[in-house]
């Protein structure tokens, strides 16, 4: 545990913890999926549908002035905490799928032609793969995709080949939910710049869990969800460069985006309500706030520090068992804290069941990235995800539940595909 987090403090914030499951203590590792809330962010949901809950932008009476304040007030604790230059740039939206789908079919759109190229990575999202593909088939685009090395990296070298003159934008996971891989999106995003192309990162996983700086990667869109950091579900937001934002037409029609109707056509508003139509989801918004100013308030560098630490411990622990095969980068310089891993010819569905009976709850599945499935010769892995509440003690209570589930399931050989 870092000295400047007071870990038990720190969890009696959070009251889903103190639950129990079938007589045990709840140990979440699944906050690559969801994160839990602390009391401060469900305290700031009931108090907007208690005292203030009025539609924004629209009001002119004291409590929508409140409620207006209090949106437009979290959209610059976005902007703090990713560094963005302007809060412009900052466009509420449901989620890192809807952020993703509306640069796709906003700028991509307009900026996409026969032949031009998208580079992806094999290790991308759903949500980072299917808009690109819907959009390239109807464009005529090309579809490229760097792929994930056995360690479970990305080549740079690869990059400098694949990104050429015809490349239009390049879209990469900033950490993968999978491998837990940290990618270079800043030296992916030079590559792109110099080729004319726009960078887009997928930030779902790295925003909750590393100081994230959008001047400094200098990318021009950021996608992420409020819900993976403390936040509540339903708000998420796309950062982007005030430039692009500007020249793309809106995604969707309707309230609030418009500055003037006549029966035929519109004007827009002005950046970032151009992409926000009809009734936001401030209350969401608001707590999205919260939970920003409770993640400062600990420190982006100090969860950072906790989960590498988690991390680096878990993969020990779990590397000296012969029948657990973990997947994605040992170096934890470069890796966040979802840890993929099989045990034996256990399936994660199996022992995610088993492992629920302890009161454990990891994730199992293809975790929505069926190429990557693909790509390591699995159809499912199982997924421990860390976050700045889990403890050591809690991956020892993960380990000691694996010794049940392989008493459970019998002798077998050491792990495999
Ligand atoms: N990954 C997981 O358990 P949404 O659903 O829009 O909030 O986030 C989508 C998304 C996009 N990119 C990455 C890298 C992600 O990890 C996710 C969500 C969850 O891994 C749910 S599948």
């Amino acid at each position: 545990m870092t000295p400047s987090m007071d870990l038990g403090r720190l969890r009696a914030d959070f009251p889903i913890l103190e639950r129990r499951i079938r007589g045990r203590p709840l140990v979440y590792l699944d906050s690559a999926a969801t994160s839990q809330k602390p009391q401060a962010v469900i305290d700031a949901l009931v108090d907007c549908y208690r005292n203030y809950n009025a539609n924004v932008h629209r009001g002119v009476y004291s409590i929508s002035e409140e409620a207006t304040e209090k949106y437009e007030g979290a959209r610059d604790k976005v902007q703090g905490l990713i560094g963005a230059a302007k809060r412009e740039s900052i466009v509420f939206v449901r989620s890192t799928t809807e952020a993703i789908n509306l640069v796709a079919y906003s700028w991509g759109r307009q900026n996409i032609g026969p032949g031009d190229e998208i580079l992806l990575t094999e290790m991308e999202h759903h949500s980072n793969l299917v808009p690109w593909q819907i959009l390239a088939a109807e464009k005529g685009a090309v579809l490229r995709h760097l792929s994930v090395s056995e360690e479970g990296t990305l080549d740079l070298d690869e990059a400098r080949r694949l990104i050429t003159e015809r490349t239009k934008l390049v879209g990469v996971a900033h950490m993968s939910n999978v491998l837990g891989t940290i990618n270079p999106v800043k030296e992916l995003g030079r590559l792109a710049h110099q080729a004319g192309a726009v960078m887009l990162v997928d930030g779902a996983q790295s925003v909750p869990h590393l100081p994230v700086d959008v001047r400094d990667l200098d990318c021009d869109f950021l996608a992420a969800s409020g819900h993976k950091m403390l936040g509540p579900t339903g708000i998420g937001f796309l950062y982007g460069k005030t430039e692009l934002l500007e020249s793309m037409p809106p995604f969707m029609g309707g309230g609030d985006m418009i500055s003037q109707v006549w029966l035929d056509h519109a004007s827009y508003n002005d950046l970032p309500w151009k992409f926000e139509a009809g009734t936001p989801n401030f209350a969401d918004a608001i707590g999205l706030g919260v939970a920003v100013d409770y993640l400062q308030a600990i420190g982006m560098d100090v969860i950072r520090e906790h989960e590498k630490q988690l991390t680096a411990y878990a993969l020990g622990t779990l590397g000296e068992l012969p029948d657990v095969q973990v997947h994605g980068p040992r170096d934890i310089d470069i890796r966040g804290g979802a840890v993929s891993f099989c045990l034996g010819d256990v399936h994660p569905h199996d022992l995610a069941q088993v492992l629920d009976q302890e009161g454990v709850c990891i994730r199992a599945g293809h975790h929505c990235c069926h190429p990557l499935m693909r790509k390591l010769g699995v159809s499912a892995t199982a997924r421990a995800s860390f976050y700045l509440y889990n403890t050591e003690n809690e991956v020892d209570v993960l380990v000691s539940s694996l010794d049940k589930a392989r008493a459970m399931f019998g002798q077998f050989g050491p792990a495999g595909n």
